[in-house]
């Protein structure tokens, strides 16, 4: 269903506009991804960002590299950009005369650090230079205002990029609605967030866009009924269906099941 998802149809179904490219922090031309997985390279340690640590390319998809950091467990994998700046060849920390560091919450005593240090790296496959990209300009202000369309890593599920709407505008900060979620996976972030990408982002680099979820906004009915044309409009991020009436139980009225909610999750 993942490939059935499109932006045109959508943004007419929606009557909404896309967020224009000179909002996002991207490139106008996405980066090409010359990692490969299992290559080595330096990475702010993203729970404590003071210290460079080795990391590992677990996997990846589009231009977005999934990475582990070396010593460090595999519940705390994070995903980064081949242009983001929170990378960078290894060596790079030792000419700029710091010091690779543990990630935080080293598996081993903190002395065994610099032997861990130097049988990671040995023989290691390192990435090649050329695969780190610059990191594109901020826009010089938030330009973006509430309705805009936009496609945004889901947080919770960081390997998701999901179409989204912009819901509010602060400073420098935007509002990110996740669209058919119902508010669960929404969040507040910086306008050059590395995060949000213009509309047809996922498309040009070969990156999954999910569709929008199914519930929320999206199943609200028509609310004219000399309008039925609508509801026969056959379309699959509409879901006219309401939720089946509850049963009155003992005492809680209308509270659904647990199992019903997680299901929206
Ligand atoms: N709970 C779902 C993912 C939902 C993603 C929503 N993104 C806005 C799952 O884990 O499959």
């Amino acid at each position: 269903a993942t490939d059935s998802f499109s932006w045109e149809q959508y943004l007419k179904e929606t009557s909404s506009t896309p967020a224009p490219p000179g909002c996002f922090r991207q490139s106008r031309v996405p980066p090409s991804n010359d990692f490969k997985v299992g290559m080595k390279l330096e990475a702010h340690d993203p729970r404590n960002s003071t210290s460079v640590c080795i990391a590992t390319v677990m996997g990846m998809t589009g231009v977005r590299l999934r990475l582990r950091l070396d010593g460090s467990d595999n519940s705390n994998d994070f995903w980064r950009l081949v242009d983001s700046s929170d990378i960078q060849p290894i060596g790079t920390c030792e000419k700029n005369g710091d010091m690779l560091q543990p990630p935080l919450g080293f598996r081993m005593n903190a002395s065994s650090w610099p032997m861990f240090l130097l049988r990671t790296l040995n023989g290691a496959e390192m990435a090649p230079v050329a695969a780190f990209k610059k990191e594109p300009l901020r826009p010089p202000q938030n330009l973006f205002k509430p309705g805009m369309k936009l496609e945004a890593v889901d947080k919770k599920n960081p390997y998701l990029i999901c179409p989204a709407t912009i819901g509010d505008v602060r400073g420098d900060e935007v509002f990110v609605m996740f669209d058919g979620w119902r508010g669960a996976f929404d969040y507040w972030c910086k306008y050059d967030s590395r995060d949000i990408f213009p509309m047809g982002w996922c498309s040009l680099t070969k990156h999954s866009l999910q569709p929008p979820g199914n519930s929320g906004k999206w199943e609200v009915l028509p609310s004219s009924p000399s309008k039925p044309s609508r509801r026969s409009m056959q379309s699959p991020y509409r879901l006219p269906t309401p939720l089946p009436a509850l049963p009155v139980r003992k005492g809680v009225r209308g509270r659904r099941p647990k199992s019903e909610t997680m299901a929206l999750l």
